[in-house]
């Protein structure tokens, strides 16, 4: 069985829908700090549960004899910014609970998410490569490069077999994001559908690595069944699709809602942006498991678009 730790984020609300259509519902537990929608707390076993509390987790492992922990509980880059010491013991007491799980031999598999963020304002900004420097400025990205590094101490030291991407932004309609720098670009879909206008919290020129989200559902799943031998990266693969300015995903939305307009008011987060790359190299992930994108700028405005006339 598969336990998600914050099954109720973005990514994670994703994820159980989709580990639940493969596995079946009664062999993934969805968990998350609050409860979650009516939907993913129906659809399966949910537990309330703290991903910074050691022994709550290992009561829930032990319980569902629980072999797979997805861990998508964190703190993302604007609001860690605001709470340094709360991201940092987030982010890193989550990770150091499911590793030591793993080294404990109580778990077999991890997935844990990097992000872009782990490249820093020195890192060359496009086609950014699988190793480079990696200065982040960011709590939230000092944060992932640690996690990545632990990561790859625990595989080497005690076999750990925790596996890892480093997610561009992502873009989703089912739940909203919380907290992210990229968050800009889910937001612009729903305005664009609620008022036909956004005001944009980042420069019009600001251009980012971005993932439509049954990309990166498929990438996780795709990494985590490939074969041992075949993830070489045991700190995290990059893995990029497309990238945008928030000028070019205005331009996609008006040739669906042609009174579409868009302003721009930069804040606090103009900053964080400037500090990640503009564009990804994942030639590791293509060659070594296969990785191919499936959305492009066009196609993620019409799902988006499409997706959310539907349910606003
Ligand atoms: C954030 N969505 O904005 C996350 C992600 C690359 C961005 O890490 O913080």
């Amino acid at each position: 069985p598969i336990l998600i730790l914050g099954a109720c984020g973005q990514i994670g609300t994703e994820l159980t829908v989709e580990l639940r259509k493969k596995h079946g519902s009664d062999n993934v537990v969805a968990s998350d700090i609050r409860e979650g929608s009516e939907s993913l707390v129906n659809s399966g076993p949910f537990e309330l549960l703290d991903a910074t509390n050691y022994e709550a987790i290992e009561d829930v492992v032990m319980h569902y004899e629980i072999d797979e922990v997805y861990l998508m509980a964190a703190m993302l880059s604007a609001t860690a910014e605001k709470f340094p010491m709360r991201a940092w013991n987030l982010n890193m007491g989550s990770l150091f609970n499911v590793l030591n799980l793993a080294k404990e031999r109580k778990i077999s598999k991890i997935f844990w998410p990097s992000s872009i963020a782990v490249f820093g304002p020195n890192t060359p900004k496009e086609s950014t490569p699988q190793n480079t420097v990696m200065e982040p400025s960011t709590v939230y990205g000092i944060s992932k490069q640690s996690g990545e590094r632990w990561c790859e101490y625990y595989f080497r030291k005690f076999g750990v077999d925790v596996r890892s991407v480093r997610y561009p932004g992502l873009i989703s309609w089912k739940t909203m994001p919380g907290g992210g720098t990229t968050d800009y670009a889910v937001e612009i879909y729903h305005e664009a559908i609620k008022k036909q206008s956004y005001e944009c919290f980042l420069s019009e020129d600001t251009k980012l690595p971005m993932m439509y989200m049954d990309d990166a559902i498929r990438a996780t799943i795709s990494l985590m069944e490939s074969p041992l031998d075949s993830v070489k990266v045991r700190s995290s693969y990059n893995l990029g699709s497309m990238s945008f300015t928030p000028a070019e995903v205005a331009q996609s939305i008006k040739e669906h809602i042609p009174d579409f307009e868009i302003s721009y008011a930069p804040d606090f987060r103009q900053e964080i942006a400037n500090s990640w790359p503009s564009s990804i190299d994942d030639s590791s992930a293509r060659n070594e498991w296969g990785w191919r994108p499936k959305f492009d700028l066009n196609s993620t405005t019409a799902e988006m678009l499409a997706n959310l006339d539907k349910t606003k």
